[in-house]
C-alpha cells in the first residue's frame, strides 16, 4: 500500500498528496515545520516537538487551526496508518493558499501536512569513527533579520552552507554567527567538551533550540558534567577535547576533525560516547505509544 499522507484532516495516498501552488509555503517559504522520530513503536519527545511547532507558528503570526492535543493525535495516527514503528515524521504548517502578494492576511486557511516515512541514517561508520567537518564561509543569518530559533520553511541560509559542504565533499559544515562565534550545523546543534565541561552556544545567537540538544544537556548533567550555554570561538572549537553534533535525524554525531585540526585523539571521546549510550537507551524506552493497526483496518 502506498504511503498515506495527512493533509488538512484527511489522508491521501502519496501520489495524490498535493497542495496548492498558491500556498504561501510554496510561494514564499511562509510556514513552520518539525522533524520528529519514532523508535520501536513510540514517538520520541512528541510534546516537546509540538510545543516548538506552536512557538514557531506564534513567532511568525500563524494561527494553527487545531489544538496541541489534536496535532499530537495527527502524528500518532499518521504513523499508525502506515504501520510504521521506526519513522521520520515531518509536520508542516504553511500559511495556506492566498494571492500572489506577501500579505499573510490573504491566506485564511493554513495547510497542515504530516508525512511519516522510513528514516535514512548516516552509516554506522560515522558514529564509530567520527565525522570530519569544515567551517562554512556562509554565516548564519543574524537573529535581527531571521532567527533560526523559528523552525521556519526558510532554510536557504542552511542550504547555502550545505551546498558548500557537498561541493567540498563533507557531510556537514559548522556555521558561525556574523561576529564569528560558533553557532550550529546546517541541521544540527553543536557541543564542545573542554576539561570535563560540556558547552553549547546559547539560543539567543539565533539558533534552533534543538530537542536533541536539550536531551544531551540533561544527560550530561545527569552524568555529573557541568553544562553551560556559552558563546565560544573557532579557537575554542579547534582546541576542544571533544566535539559533537546533535539532531533528530543524526542523533549524536562525534566530530573528530574541524578544518584539518584533529579533535582530541582523533576518535570519539569518552563524554560523547557516554552521552550517546544513554541517549540510545532513552530512545528505546521512552515516548508516546503508536497503536498497532487493528486487523482488517
Ligand atoms: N539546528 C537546525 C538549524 C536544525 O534545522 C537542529 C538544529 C537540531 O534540532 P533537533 O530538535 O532536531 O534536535 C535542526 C534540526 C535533516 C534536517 O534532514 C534536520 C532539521 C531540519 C531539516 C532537515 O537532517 N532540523
Amino acid at each position: 500500500m502506498s504511503l498515506q499522507v495527512y493533509i488538512n484532516g484527511r489522508f491521501y495516498p502519496k501520489e495524490e498528496a498535493k497542495v496548492s501552488v498558491f500556498d504561501h509555503g510554496f510561494l514564499y517559504g511562509d510556514g513552520v515545520f518539525e522533524g520528529i522520530r519514532a523508535y520501536g513503536g513510540r514517538v520520541w519527545k512528541l510534546e516537546e516537538h509540538i510545543d516548538r511547532l506552536y512557538d514557531s507558528a506564534k513567532s511568525v503570526w500563524l494561527e494553527i487551526p487545531m489544538t496541541k492535543a489534536e496535532m499530537q493525535q495527527v502524528v500518532v495516527e499518521t504513523c499508525a496508518r502506515n504501520g510504521l514503528r521506526d519513522a521520520y515524521i515531518r509536520l508542516v504548517v504553511s500559511r495556506g493558499p492566498g494571492d500572489l502578494g506577501l500579505d499573510p492576511r490573504k491566506c485564511p486557511q493554513p495547510t497542515v501536512v504530516c508525512i511519516a516515512d522510513r528514516i535514512a541514517l548516516y552509516p554506522d561508520e560515522v558514529y564509530e569513527a567520527g565525522m570530519k567537518v569544515v567551517t562554512s564561509p556562509v554565516r548564519r543569518s543574524p537573529p535581527a533579520a531571521h532567527s533560526f530559533q523559528v523552525k521556519s520553511l526558510n532554510y536557504l541560509n542552511s542550504i547555502y552552507a550545505k551546498i558548500l559542504a557537498v561541493q567540498l565533499g563533507y557531510p556537514e559544515v559548522v556555521m558561525l554567527s556574523s561576529e564569528g562565534y560558533v553557532v550550529e550545523g546546517t541541521g544540527d546543534n553543536i557541543f564542545i567538551v573542554k576539561k570535563g565541561r560540556v558547552i553549547t552556544p546559547p539560543t539567543y545567537l539565533g539558533i534552533l533550540p534543538g530537542i536533541t540538544r536539550a536531551v544531551a544537556m540533561e544527560i550530561a548533567r545527569d552524568c555529573g558534567y557541568p553544562v553551560a550555554e556559552e558563546i565560544f570561538t573557532l579557537h575554542d572549537l579547534y582546541t576542544a577535547d571533544e566535539v559533537f553534533l546533535t539532531g533528530t535525524a543524526a542523533e549524536i554525531v562525534p566530530v573528530v576533525e574541524v578544518d584539518g585540526r584533529r579533535i582530541g585523539e582523533g576518535s570519539p571521546g569518552p563524554v560523547t560516547r557516554q552521552i550517546t549510550r544513554r541517549f540510545r537507551e532513552r530512545t528505546q524506552t521512552e515516548g508516546t505509544p503508536i497503536p498497532l493497526p487493528v486487523q482488517g483496518d
